[in-house]
């Protein structure tokens, strides 16, 4: 940076390094987290409280956040951007929640130890759907390497070191059950049930490693509330660290954008003491699961079209593609179409949430990536629109945005965009992918064994693929403008 302001610390905010140790252990410390978690656990910091809840923040695949943070003793930057594009209106808000940065890399004994520390009451996880390890059912993939070598070590030797966020879990748990130690581990990701989810893969892991842990976690000693989390939250770009030294006069290496919209709604079912998480504004419930519907089938299944759309189309971000008027009324479409699906709770609006997420969608100030959002398709698709379709055939109801979504994705994997530009296709089943839409197969064929990846039973369904095939070939060969076009038409 060149310029003479100091770099941020806590002595900016007057919030000098606490002495009480961390309560929370953050697993997947990445942008998203420090706009959401952060935010909620930075109210509670705010309050006057006995003690103050605060984040000891893990990173289990790179050392970037804690060498950025720790020079600032953790503190850094909440951009909140909202508005039109010459006149944003933005906030810059300082947080001090994080007090401890660590690495699973090199700092694997500090983090072994503060996962199965008396004071930590919370484990909680943000590591995006593929850090889970699930194979197409939705359980622990046992034949994922990482896997089998993190049940090995953890067999032979419980204070092993570890590799994926299941292994990281079940040492946790492992060590915790010996002290009786009980403790909330909370999935913060967009996956189907994350409680229940992440519950399922540590059961798998702890039968094969010590039945009698998961007799303690049955026993109430673990509970995986579950949870959903809305914010978003695009990649940290250089604009965003100069608009910091610009506005607050000092300069923070790794501030975190996002829009003012926030929301958590978490299940009441803990194991342990709780901030009180209602005086900051989540949400707490007996059942999640209307909620999560609607918002991983509204708004990340709606991303996911944008996301691929885009690509195709060289716009660069969410509001872009939205803002062209045959993309924002196939938006509108694919919600109205998915939204049939869902059994909206009592207390959400369908209709104003759509328009709400539309709305959002057109913040232009944000600057949401579209390849951001387009990565792990194959993680994202099963739970954001396959999901839907199985309900709308049950229903009879008709399935046309949604085999058009497909069929937009499966051009993507086809790995150039429309007018013949390289894509980078970033999914953890890249390379099965890429096999089989280059395979020279027919493209019945082809698209059958796409969706059988993800979902065995759609990919029999003939008439679907049928529908999928006829939208492919039309943006094949009129280009996805088009086909949307005589969707909507
Ligand atoms: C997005 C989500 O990248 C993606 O897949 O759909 O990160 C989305 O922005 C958040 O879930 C919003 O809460």
């Amino acid at each position: 940076m060149t310029n003479t302001y100091p770099r941020l610390t806590r002595d900016y905010s007057r919030k000098h390094e606490a002495s009480v140790p961390p309560k929370i252990v953050h697993l997947g410390m990445g942008a998203f987290a420090r706009a959401h978690l952060g935010e909620y656990v930075r109210r509670l910091y705010g309050l006057p409280n006995d003690e103050p809840w605060l984040i000891s923040g893990v990173s289990l695949r790179t050392p970037n956040v804690r060498d950025s943070l720790r020079p600032q003793q953790g503190a850094y930057t909440i951009i909140e951007r909202n508005g039109p594009r010459d006149e944003p209106n933005d906030r810059f808000i300082i947080a001090c929640c994080v007090t401890e940065l660590l690495f699973a890399g090199d700092d694997a004994d500090t983090i072994k130890s503060r996962l199965s520390d008396s004071n930590t009451k919370i484990i909680s996880i943000t590591v995006t759907e593929k850090g889970y390890c699930r194979d197409a059912q939705g359980m622990l993939d046992l034949k994922n390497s990482d896997i089998q070598s993190d049940i090995k070590s953890l067999s032979a030797n419980p204070g092993a070191i570890v590799r994926t966020l299941p292994g990281w879990v079940a040492q946790a748990i492992l060590r915790r059950a010996k002290k009786n130690l009980p403790i909330t581990i909370m999935s913060l990701d967009n996956l189907p049930q994350n409680g229940t989810s992440l519950y399922k893969i540590i059961a798998t892991m702890l039968r094969e490693l010590d039945p009698s842990a998961l007799l303690w976690l049955d026993a109430g000693n673990v509970s995986f509330p579950n949870s959903v989390v809305d914010r978003i939250v695009p990649a940290t770009s250089k604009e965003d660290l100069s608009d910091v030294s610009k506005q607050l006069k000092i300069n923070d290496v790794w501030p975190v954008v996002t829009e003012p919209y926030v929301s958590w709604i978490l299940e009441q079912k803990f194991s342990s003491p709780q901030p009180n998480w209602g005086s900051v504004g989540v949400s707490l419930v007996m059942d999640v699961v209307p909620y999560e519907e609607a918002k991983l089938r509204l708004l990340n299944g709606a991303h996911s079209l944008i996301a691929y759309l885009g690509q195709l189309t060289h716009k660069k971000t969410v509001a872009e593609t939205v803002e062209d008027e045959i993309f924002g009324k196939v938006v509108k479409g694919f919600m109205k179409e998915i939204g049939e699906t869902i059994e909206s709770p009592k207390a959400l609006d369908l209709r104003k949430y759509q328009s709400e997420i539309f709305g959002r969608f057109c913040n232009i100030a944000l600057h949401h990536k579209t390849v951001q959002i387009a990565a792990d398709g194959s993680e994202k698709i099963p739970q954001r629109w396959l999901e839907a379709i199985i309900v709308l055939r049950r229903e009879k109801k008709p399935v046309r945005f949604l085999a058009m979504a497909l069929a937009v994705w499966i051009r993507y994997l086809q790995g150039s965009s429309e007018s013949g530009t390289k894509l980078i296709i970033s999914d953890p089943r890249k390379d099965r992918l890429i096999g089989i839409v280059t395979s020279g197969f027919k493209e019945t064929e082809m698209i059958t064994d796409i969706i059988a990846l993800l979902n065995s039973d759609l990919a029999t369904d003939l008439s679907l693929i049928a529908d999928i095939k006829g939208y492919h070939a039309e943006i094949v060969s009129d280009g996805c403008r088009a086909a949307i076009s005589r969707l909507i038409s």
